[in-house]
């Protein structure tokens, strides 16, 4: 299409397939998309797309969209619908729910999500409005919010790496994290990318070898589950050599001689055992660390993914404060913070709710006073769907989540799904978790929608924003699918119209949402060492490296390590069956968790599951190239193709998530053979203050099929 034909309009959007954050341009002739391309404009992509974006016009357009409501004609899970009017979906819906209501009180019913995206806020705000304490997704104690939480008690506020290029950072810290890969929550892949031209050094802790750690002047192969003692080690090379900036210490930062204490026993000679990295290699990195400041810490969710989240986190967050090199060029910085606040609606669920939140009471760095945006343990959701402890939950309501795939353990999510009296989800297409549904609605795609978005999340520099460009058959956007439940329910607030609520988010621009849309995206000028005015929003005003906050809420102030529950130190007697250790998840370019399999150029890319196995490794169990594996966790076995890899740690093995296969016809498309989460285990320990499970560090055995 001739991008110069003058039926052609071209309308600024944002890029959704991931967390999002690129800018684009729509190009439509009539009722029809006929092209997307990055935006040149675009403060974060320059233009760029990653191949999920270059592949959205397929999203829009599959043949395997839903398009219309479909209401349960079978039993559940059987796969026998019916087409539905939205009306007599929504009514559907109301009626069972009011009938939840009058049996289980208002906490009988339960709002699920995903990750992040365009409607996240808008669940916890329906919950409010619902009268429930109960909403989650997979990722909220398992993904970034260990980090914003623990971000909000030690420092105040979320802190972000700086790549505006007044200067850029002299180390690259990735921890964790394969943003070239992943490019989550900020859109940062491309701006990572434009970071390594100005030569940085890099430091990369990963179990495998990535493009970057082959980039990397210090690459630190640890064993998964054990990033804890490794930051306690980095901490406690820095503290003994005294290499950290004294005077930012004393001036800004609370509790040093107590965090000196702890990790004096942390050396990383202890370390080396645990974590199978060389005490040298431990404090090459703290020395370059220090060395090559201005420095920025890229970390991500592998992290996150031990029931020790919480003091991984904490460890990890306080080696930039030693550094001093905070909020300035090239640093680790504080965001604009450019939108308007969020209606999430607390003050209208009532307290004798709020206190029924399951898991508040325990975790409550997750659900309490600790946290940014509380959320409900989602283990305990599903154990209540199941078991009716402490209450019953009879109703979930889901906007775009596959449980099925992405919580651990998917046959216990099963079942507990299987229990409730009204499952309904709202999705783009007929996925396994759809097919448990009562009422199953269709929604709108990224570009067929209005919404804001503050990039990076909780820094809000950048306000982007994404509007409607075309109407597929009846899909709607979630927000207008809330609003209209709300209504029907006459549910506090449910007046409010979603295009005001976007006015007021983007009131700080002094543009409306409309207007906003039609400029594009809006880049706040950077103001550094914001904390020299007013200190850091902390009880102290200081970084808290003991924080008085997780003290007042009843955890350690301090950091400690602790073994993954599961793995081979912590249960020898497994470790005989299961004898290595298993990772799962790390992201591949075309698939965004359970999405896009539907996709034909993307599928391309990634045909079937694949598990990453060491040479060394495979020829034991005579496993080649390309063979089935079949991995079994204590929980269970699933089958993916051999891809022999020198770079992963030869003890380890790493299986693709979120796998089905849209394009068999039985219940569950094949999600039974070869979903990771068959692996992974929901069961306690968590950790005591997130409530996280374990997802990574867990022990596996591999054979050939
Ligand atoms: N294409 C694509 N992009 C995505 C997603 C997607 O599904 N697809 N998902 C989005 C979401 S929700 C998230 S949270 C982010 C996540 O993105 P990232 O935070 O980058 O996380 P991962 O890619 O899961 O893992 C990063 C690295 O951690 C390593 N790793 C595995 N276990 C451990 C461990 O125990 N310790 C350490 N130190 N490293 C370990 C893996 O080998 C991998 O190289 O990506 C987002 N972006
Ligand atoms: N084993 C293992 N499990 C993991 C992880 C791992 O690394 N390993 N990672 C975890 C992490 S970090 C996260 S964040 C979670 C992510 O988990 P989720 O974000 O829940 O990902 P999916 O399960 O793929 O569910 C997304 C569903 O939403 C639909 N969808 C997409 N856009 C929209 C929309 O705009 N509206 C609606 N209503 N639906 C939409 C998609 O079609 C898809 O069916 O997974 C977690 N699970
Ligand atoms: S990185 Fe995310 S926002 Fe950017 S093009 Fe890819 S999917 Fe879209
Ligand atoms: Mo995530």
């Amino acid at each position: 299409m001739n991008q110069m034909d003058a039926s052609v309009r071209v309308l600024k959007s944002t890029c959704r397939m991931c967390h999002g954050g690129c800018s684009t341009l729509l190009h439509v002739n009539g009722d029809r998309i006929v092209r997307i391309e990055g935006d040149p404009d675009g403060p974060l992509n320059h233009g760029r797309l990653c191949p999920m974006g270059h592949d959205a016009l397929e999203l829009v357009y599959s043949p395997a969209r839903l398009t219309h409501p479909l209401v349960r004609t079978g039993a559940r899970g059987e796969g026998k619908w019916r087409r539905a009017s939205w009306d007599e979906a929504y009514e559907r819906i109301c009626e069972s729910i009011r009938a939840i209501w009058d049996r289980y009180g208002r906490e009988g019913i339960a709002v699920g999500t995903g990750t992040g995206r365009h409607h996240m806020h808008w669940v916890p705000r329906l919950a409010n409005m619902l009268g429930t304490p109960n909403s989650g997704n997979p990722g909220m104690a398992q993904c970034f919010f260990p980090r914003v939480n623990i971000m909000n008690l030690t420092y105040g506020q979320f802190a972000w790496s700086d790549y505006r290029g007044e200067r850029m950072p002299g180390v690259l810290m990735f921890w964790g994290h394969n943003p070239l890969t992943s490019s989550p929550d900020g859109e940062i892949g491309f701006q990572v990318l434009d970071a390594l031209k100005a030569g940085p050094k890099l430091i990369v802790i990963d179990p495998r070898k990535t493009w970057l750690a082959k980039q990397a002047e210090v690459f630190l192969q640890l064993r998964p589950g054990t990033d804890d003692a490794l930051a306690l080690a980095m901490l406690n090379a820095i503290i003994a050599d005294r290499s950290y900036d004294k005077s930012f210490v004393e001036k800004w930062t609370y509790g040093f001689d107590r965090l000196a204490e702890r990790v004096r026993q942390y050396t990383p000679e202890w370390a080396e055992p645990i974590t199978w990295v060389p005490a040298s290699k431990i404090r090459a990195a703290a020395r370059l660390w220090i060395d090559a400041q201005p420095g920025a810490l890229e970390w991500g969710c592998a992290i996150e993914h031990t029931p020790n989240t919480i003091q991984t986190v904490r460890a990890i967050s306080l080696l930039p404060a030693l550094t001093g090199n905070i909020d300035v060029p090239g640093g680790w910085c504080f965001g604009m913070r450019g939108v308007g606040p969020f209606p999430f609606l607390p003050e209208v669920l009532p307290e004798e709710q709020r206190k029924k939140r399951l898991g508040a009471d325990k975790y409550r760095v997750l659900s309490g006073a600790g946290s940014r945006v509380p959320s409900s343990h989602m283990p305990s959701v599903f154990k209540s769907m199941r078991t009716g402890e402490p209450y019953w939950t009879k109703g979930f309501l889901i906007f775009g989540n596959n449980a099925l795939t992405t919580y651990a353990d998917s046959r216990l999510v099963r079942e507990s799904l299987m229990k409730l009296d009204l499952l309904v989800v709202a999705d783009l297409f007929m996925t396994p978790t759809c097919e448990l549904a009562d009422v199953v609605l269709p929604v709108a795609a990224w570009p067929e929608l209005d919404q804001v978005v503050g990039m990076p999340y909780f820094g809000e520099d950048v306000i982007l924003a994404q509007q409607k460009a075309v109407q597929i058959g009846e899909c709607k956007q979630d927000e207008v699918v809330m609003t209209e439940l709300a209504r029907r329910l006459d549910l506090p607030h449910c007046e409010d119209d979603l295009h005001e609520i976007l006015d007021r988010v983007v009131a700080p621009t002094g543009m409306s949402f409309k207007e906003l849309a039609a400029h594009g995206p809006v880049r706040l000028p950077m103001k550094y060492r914001k904390y020299e005015e007013n200190g850091f929003a902390t009880p102290t005003g200081k970084i808290e490296l003991y924080s008085t906050r997780l003290e007042e809420l009843g955890y350690d102030p301090l950091p400690y390590y602790q073994e993954p529950p599961e793995s081979p130190v912590s249960r020898p007697d497994l470790a005989e069956v299961f004898p290595y250790v298993l990772t799962t998840g790390a992201r591949i370019p075309v698939f965004y968790h359970s999405e896009f399999r539907q996709l034909p150029k993307l599928r391309r890319g990634a045909r079937e599951p694949r598990v990453e196995i060491h040479p060394q490794t495979a020829a034991k169990h005579g496993i080649a190239r390309g063979d089935w594996v079949v991995i079994s966790s204590p929980r269970g076995s699933i089958r993916q193709r051999a891809v022999l890899s020198a770079d992963i740690h030869p003890n380890v093995i790493h299986c693709e998530h979120g796998w089905w296969f849209p394009e068999r016809e039985e219940p569950g498309h094949g999600m039974w053979e070869s979903n990771a989460n068959m692996l992974t285990d929901q069961s306690p320990p968590y950790d005591p203050a997130m409530g996280t499970y374990q997802l990574r560090g867990l022990l596996c055995r591999i054979e050939r099929e």
